[in-house]
């Protein structure tokens, strides 16, 4: 299923004098304020957010999986489905394959479709989390960590593969999250590790193209619980400076220990150029993997309001690769997907609507009120008319969710793909 401007054109026209109706009255209230509304409408259009192959059908916990009728049992179903969520948000710009769960067979035809969708290959994913059938080293004990240096010559291996299939592709980067870590106190020895890990990134970080970056993202835990080779944004630092000036490091919303200031993690990041990419995702507990800002929007709005400081006053920063990591274990992935994209736009456009000069003013004065005040003014505000003024502008729809629904293209994708196709990948 494909759909074309013309039937959202349809669907937007019946919302057209709602919609009209609350823009002008925002944008009247925003132009007051100073701000140039117009150039807030610009940022929202070129903000584009990647779609990992992996997210697009049912996700699952070790309790079991729920599948969900319809799935892309193919990588060139998966960029239909993404093709989808672009035509209607027209933020989901780009898709990020994890290999090898999603390896092209017919690389020419595969960028030729993801052309027609409007949608460029972002990041490509190396996978030493699991074995694969048929490999002759076994990750249990570590990929890049490893005290075998067999298994480590085979994660690098990998890791070199997965960069000659993301440069047949037009990719530019490689991230790589690592398993690695131990479940037992004394299992493994700390030193160790940290050094074989820093030895093995650096051989892939050689083989790296020269426009091409090395993202090097963090995790607390899981699936190991006593201890994470790369568990921080600390350790990650440390590795991407020791890999050179084209390794970075990627932020994952969920892998933090709770009530981490990520905001603090990102400014400190940007500050020193290293902040390459974002994983946007929610969570209560742990690694939840829930839909962007269903738990906590506030926190989500104060990552941005670092992010967009960062891209407005970090030069040494380049500009991070955007990306969802969830899981849909209960939603409709694609519906669960579009949720995601307009909680993100949400937080971006509110931090646009920050007066960062009044605050640089009021931070300077001590006032600490009035800093609050600046902040929870823009928080409050209710920008929803904004993202649907740039999604207009585009050919999107005014509510995805709702043209999602009134075009029943989950309907038409379970007739198309029956009702028992299972989306390959995790
Ligand atoms: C690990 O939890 C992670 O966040 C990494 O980005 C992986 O590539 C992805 O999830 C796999 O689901
Ligand atoms: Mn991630």
């Amino acid at each position: 299923m494909r759909i074309d401007k013309n039937q959202l054109g349809e669907a937007n026209q019946k919302q057209i004098d709602g919609h009209n109706e609350h823009f002008d009255f925002l944008a009247n209230s925003i132009t007051k304020k100073g701000k140039d509304i117009d150039a807030i409408i610009k940022k929202l259009e070129d903000f584009q957010i990647a779609i990992p192959s992996w997210a697009l059908g049912a996700g699952g916990t070790r309790f079991g999986r729920f599948g969900f009728q319809g799935e892309p049992s193919t990588l060139e179903l998966k960029i239909d489905d993404v093709g989808l969520i672009h035509a209607l948000t027209q933020s989901a710009g780009a898709i990020s394959l994890h290999i090898p769960w999603d390896v092209p067979t017919d690389y020419n035809a595969i960028k030729d479709l993801a052309n027609s969708h409007d949608i460029l290959f972002d990041a490509v994913n190396s996978n030493t989390f699991q074995d694969q059938k048929n490999s002759k080293e076994s990750y249990k004990f570590g990929s890049l960590s490893s005290t075998s240096k067999a298994a480590r010559e085979q994660a690098v291996a990998h890791n070199i593969e997965v960069i000659k299939i993301g440069e047949k592709l037009g990719s530019k980067s490689l991230t790589v999250w690592l398993a690695d870590g131990s479940n037992f106190p004394g299992q493994s020895n700390f030193q160790t590790a940290l050094q074989n890990t820093e030895d093995s990134l650096k051989e892939i970080y050689k083989t790296l193209p020269e426009d091409w970056k090395l993202f090097i993202e963090y995790k607390p835990y899981e699936p190991n619980f006593y201890s994470t080779v790369i568990q921080d944004w600390g350790t990650s630092f440390m590795l991407a400076n020791a890999c050179g000036e084209k390794a970075y490091t990627l932020v994952d919303l969920g892998h933090h220990l709770p009530n981490a200031n990520i905001e603090q993690i990102v400014s400190t990041l940007m500050l020193k150029g290293k902040l390459g990419g974002f994983h946007f995702n929610d969570s209560k507990y742990g690694d939840d993997d829930l839909t962007v800002g269903s738990v906590k929007p506030y926190a989500l709005f104060l990552i941005f309001n670092a992010l967009v400081y960062g891209m407005e006053n970090n030069p040494q920063n380049p500009y991070p690769a955007w990306m969802i990591d969830a899981s849909h274990n209960i939603k409709d992935p694609l519906e669960d997907l579009i949720q995601s994209l307009e909680a993100i736009q949400e937080a971006h456009a509110k931090a646009l609507l920050v007066d960062q000069k009044l605050l640089t003013e009021a931070q300077l004065n001590h006032d600490v009120v009035k800093c609050q005040e600046i902040i929870q003014d823009a928080y409050r505000t209710d920008v929803r008319p904004l993202l649907e003024k740039a999604r207009l502008n585009q050919g999107g729809a005014l509510s995805p969710i709702k043209a999602y629904r009134s075009l029943k293209v989950r309907e038409n994708l379970i007739k198309e793909r029956g009702a028992n196709s299972v989306a390959s990948g995790l």
